[in-house]
C-alpha cells in the first residue's frame, strides 16, 4: 500500500513528468552528488548551476548565478488563496483555490521533462519538538535542494514519521522556464500546501522558509494559538552570566542576521544565536512566550557583510563545517575562485565578473554584487549558535523588538506601556522598502511586525491574534520599537549600529529586569540619557537628543498615514487598536 506521500508524489510526477525521481535523505554524500551534477550535467540554465570556490581560503563552498531576471522575491506573484478574499485581507494578493490551481496546472504539465524531481522530506522544527512539522518538498533543481538541506532538517526519518498521516506540509516547486510571465508564488492555507512556479531564488523556491514557516504558519497559528513571526531569536549573555533571550522583527534587508550574530561593543556582553529570520512563539505552560527558530541555516544578505559589521557571520562563511555553504549573485574573482561583494573588507581583486556573469574593473559603474546576493550556510557553522538552538521547548522571550528601516522620525528606542499598546506599535511601524523584494526601493511602507508580506491571513485578524495571544500570557514579554537608521542632514546614519546595537539592548535588559527607569513621551518610553551607556562614542550631545526626540507636527502627520493603513482593514481592525491610536492622538495634542 503507497502512503499518502507517496500517493502525493505520484499524483506531481504525473502532471510535471520529470525523466526520474529522486527520494532524497538529506546526507552528505547525497550532497555532494547533488553537487556534482549541480557543477556538471544539470541542463537548466545555459550555464553551470555551480562552480566550486576555492577551498582553501572557503572551505565547502560553492558559487551560484540565478537567472537575471530571477534575483529576489517576487511579491506581486505571490497570492494566498483562501476560500474568501476576505480572509487574504488587503495585505495578500488572492485568488480562489480553484481558478488558482486550474492557472498551476497547466503551467505545471510536463514542466520537468527531461529533469530530475526531487523529493525533499525535512521538518521545520527539531523531530523532538511539539511545535515542529512534517514536510516534503518537491523541486527539479539541485540548487533548491541543496539549500534545502541547509536550511531545513532534511532526512529520510521525516517519512516514517509521517508514515500513514494525511498531515504533512506539501511543497511544489518548478524553476519552469524562469518567465516571470509564467512565475508564480501560490499558497493553499486549508490544504497546508504551496504550490510555486517559474523562480529558483530562495524565498520563492524554499517552501519551508517563507512560504511554510510564515505565510501558511501564521495561518495554522491563528487556528491553534499560537505565532509564526519574522524575527530573530538571540540570548543576551551579560557580564554576570545570566542569558536574557529577545525576539526582534526587522523587515528583509534590515538588520536582523547582523543583529542575531553581534560582536558586542561593550565589554562583557555576548550574544547568542538562536534564529536569524523566523521564530514560532508558544504560550508555554507557566505563561511566558517560547520561542524556537523552525530553520537550521541562514540565508543572509551578502552586500555589507564584512570583519567590521558582522566578523561572526565571516567566521560562519569561512568555517568548512557543515557541507556546503552557497554564494548567489556575488561578484567572482576568477583568478582566485573566490566570492567578493560590496562592503566586504578584502582587498578588491582588480579583475572580477560581476553578478550576471560579465568582466567587472573596480570603479566602474554599477556593482559586481546584487544588492540582493545572498549566502546559504548551516546554523551549525556559526560560533555564536546558543547552546539551546536545539532544545526542543524553545527559550523563554523576555523581550520583543519590533522595528523598520526609518531615516527620519522613528526615535533609537521606543518601550510600549503594556502589550496591547506594543501591538499598536507593531502594526503602525513603517519602513523603507529594501532590495530584497524586485519593488522601488528606498519607498515608505507600513510593515507591521515586518510581517506585511508573510502574513497568510488578513492583517487585522492579525492583529487582533496578537492581543488575544497577550491575554493568555501570565509574564508577557516588554515589547520596543527600534529604529537603527535615522539620517542626519548630510544623510549619514547617526548611530553607529551593528556591534553597538549591544547599547540599546542593554538599556532594555535594564528595564526588563527593573534596574532603571524611563522618560515618557507620546510614543512611549525613552531611555534618560544617562542610563543608555555611549561610552567609547562620539556622538555629539544634540544628535543624541534627536535620537529619542519626538517631533509632534512630524508625527501628527504620520498618524494621517497611519490611519489610512489601519482603515483599509476595516471591519477587521480590532477596537482595541483604534482605541490606541486614538490614544496616540489625544497624546501628541
Ligand atoms: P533578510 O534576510 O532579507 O530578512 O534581511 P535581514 O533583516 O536579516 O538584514 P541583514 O542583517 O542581512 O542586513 C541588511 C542590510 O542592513 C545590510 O546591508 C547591513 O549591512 C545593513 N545593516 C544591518 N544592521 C545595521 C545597523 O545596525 N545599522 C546600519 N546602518 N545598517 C545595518
Ligand atoms: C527576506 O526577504 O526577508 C529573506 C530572504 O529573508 S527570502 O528567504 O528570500 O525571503
Ligand atoms: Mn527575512
Amino acid at each position: 500500500m503507497a502512503t499518502p506521500v507517496e500517493k502525493w508524489v505520484e499524483e506531481q510526477a504525473r502532471l510535471a513528468k520529470p525523466d526520474r525521481i529522486w527520494w532524497c535523505d538529506g546526507s552528505e554524500e547525497e550532497a555532494r552528488k547533488l553537487m556534482e551534477i549541480g557543477m556538471k550535467k544539470e541542463k537548466i540554465l545555459d550555464y553551470p548551476l555551480f562552480w566550486e570556490l576555492n577551498q582553501k581560503t572557503w572551505p565547502t563552498a560553492y558559487y551560484h548565478r540565478s537567472h537575471p531576471t530571477d534575483v529576489a522575491r517576487t511579491e506581486q506573484l505571490t497570492f494566498v488563496c483562501h476560500p474568501k478574499q476576505d480572509q487574504a485581507g488587503p495585505n495578500n494578493n488572492w485568488m480562489a483555490p480553484a481558478e488558482a490551481k486550474e492557472k498551476l496546472t497547466k503551467l505545471t504539465d510536463g514542466c520537468m521533462r527531461g529533469r530530475t524531481m526531487y523529493v525533499l522530506p525535512y521538518m521545520m522544527g527539531h523531530p523532538d519538538s511539539p511545535y515542529a512539522k512534517s514536510c516534503v518538498q518537491l523541486t527539479d533543481v539541485s540548487y533548491v535542494a541543496v539549500s534545502m538541506r541547509i536550511m531545513t532538517r532534511m532526512s529520510k526519518g521525516v517519512l516514517d514519521k509521517i508514515g500513514n498521516s494525511e498531515t504533512f506540509v506539501k511543497g511544489m516547486h518548478s524553476v519552469g522556464d524562469f518567465d516571470p510571465n509564467r512565475r508564480f508564488i501560490m499558497h493553499f492555507p486549508q490544504e497546508s500546501l504551496v504550490w510555486s512556479i517559474g523562480s529558483g531564488y530562495g524565498g520563492n523556491a524554499l517552501l519551508g522558509k517563507k512560504c511554510f514557516s510564515l505565510r501558511i504558519a501564521s495561518c495554522l497559528g491563528q487556528r491553534e494559538g499560537w505565532l509564526a513571526e519574522h524575527m530573530v531569536v538571540m540570548g543576551i549573555e551579560d557580564p554576570q552570566g545570566k542569558i536574557t533571550y529577545i525576539t526582534a522583527a526587522f523587515p528583509s534587508a534590515c538588520g536582523k542576521t547582523n543583529l542575531a550574530m553581534l560582536q558586542s561593543a561593550l565589554p562583557g556582553y555576548k550574544v547568542w544565536t538562536i534564529g536569524d529570520d523566523i521564530a514560532w512563539l508558544n504560550v508555554g505552560p507557566d505563561g511566558r512566550l517560547y520561542a524556537i527558530n523552525p530553520e537550521t541555516g541562514f540565508f543572509g544578505v551578502a552586500p555589507g557583510t564584512s570583519m567590521k559589521t558582522n566578523p561572526n557571520m565571516v567566521h560562519t562563511l569561512k568555517a568548512g563545517k557543515f557541507y556546503p555553504t552557497l554564494f548567489t549573485n556575488t561578484g567572482f574573482d576568477l583568478d582566485r575562485m573566490e566570492p567578493w561583494w560590496e562592503g566586504y573588507d578584502a582587498p578588491t581583486p582588480a579583475k572580477m565578473v560581476d553578478w550576471q556573469g560579465k568582466p567587472w574593473t573596480p570603479g566602474q559603474e554599477g556593482k559586481v554584487a546584487h544588492a540582493n546576493s545572498r549566502f546559504t550556510v548551516s546554523m551549525y557553522n556559526a560560533p555564536t549558535l546558543s547552546r539551546e538552538f536545539d532544545n526542543p521547548k524553545g527559550v523563554p522571550i523576555s523581550a520583543i523588538l519590533l522595528g523598520g528601516k526609518r531615516t527620519q522620525l522613528v526615535p533609537l528606542v521606543t518601550e510600549a506601556f503594556d502589550w496591547a499598546h506594543g501591538v499598536f506599535l507593531g502594526a503602525r511601524t513603517g519602513s523603507e522598502t529594501t532590495a530584497a523584494a524586485a519593488h522601488q526601493v528606498g519607498v515608505l511602507r507600513r510593515d507591521p511586525m515586518a510581517m506585511l508580506p508573510f502574513c497568510g491571513y488578513n492583517m487585522g485578524d492579525y492583529f487582533g491574534h496578537w492581543l488575544s495571544i497577550g491575554q493568555r500570557l501570565k509574564h508577557p514579554p516588554k515589547i520596543y520599537g527600534v529604529n537603527w537608521f535615522r539620517t542626519d542632514e548630510d544623510g549619514k546614519f547617526i548611530w553607529p549600529g551593528f556591534g553597538d546595537n549591544i547599547r540599546v539592548i542593554k538599556w532594555i535588559l535594564d528595564r526588563v529586569n527593573g534596574r532603571i527607569g524611563a522618560k515618557e513621551t507620546p510614543l512611549g518610553l525613552v531611555p534618560h540619557t544617562a542610563d543608555l551607556d555611549v561610552s567609547g562614542l562620539s556622538i555629539p550631545k544634540d544628535k543624541m537628543e534627536k535620537l529619542s526626540e519626538v517631533d509632534r507636527p512630524l508625527w501628527q502627520a504620520e498618524v494621517q498615514d497611519i490611519d489610512k493603513f489601519l482603515n483599509s482593514f476595516g471591519d477587521h481592525l480590532p477596537a482595541e487598536m483604534r482605541r490606541q491610536r486614538d490614544m496616540l492622538v489625544k497624546k501628541l495634542g
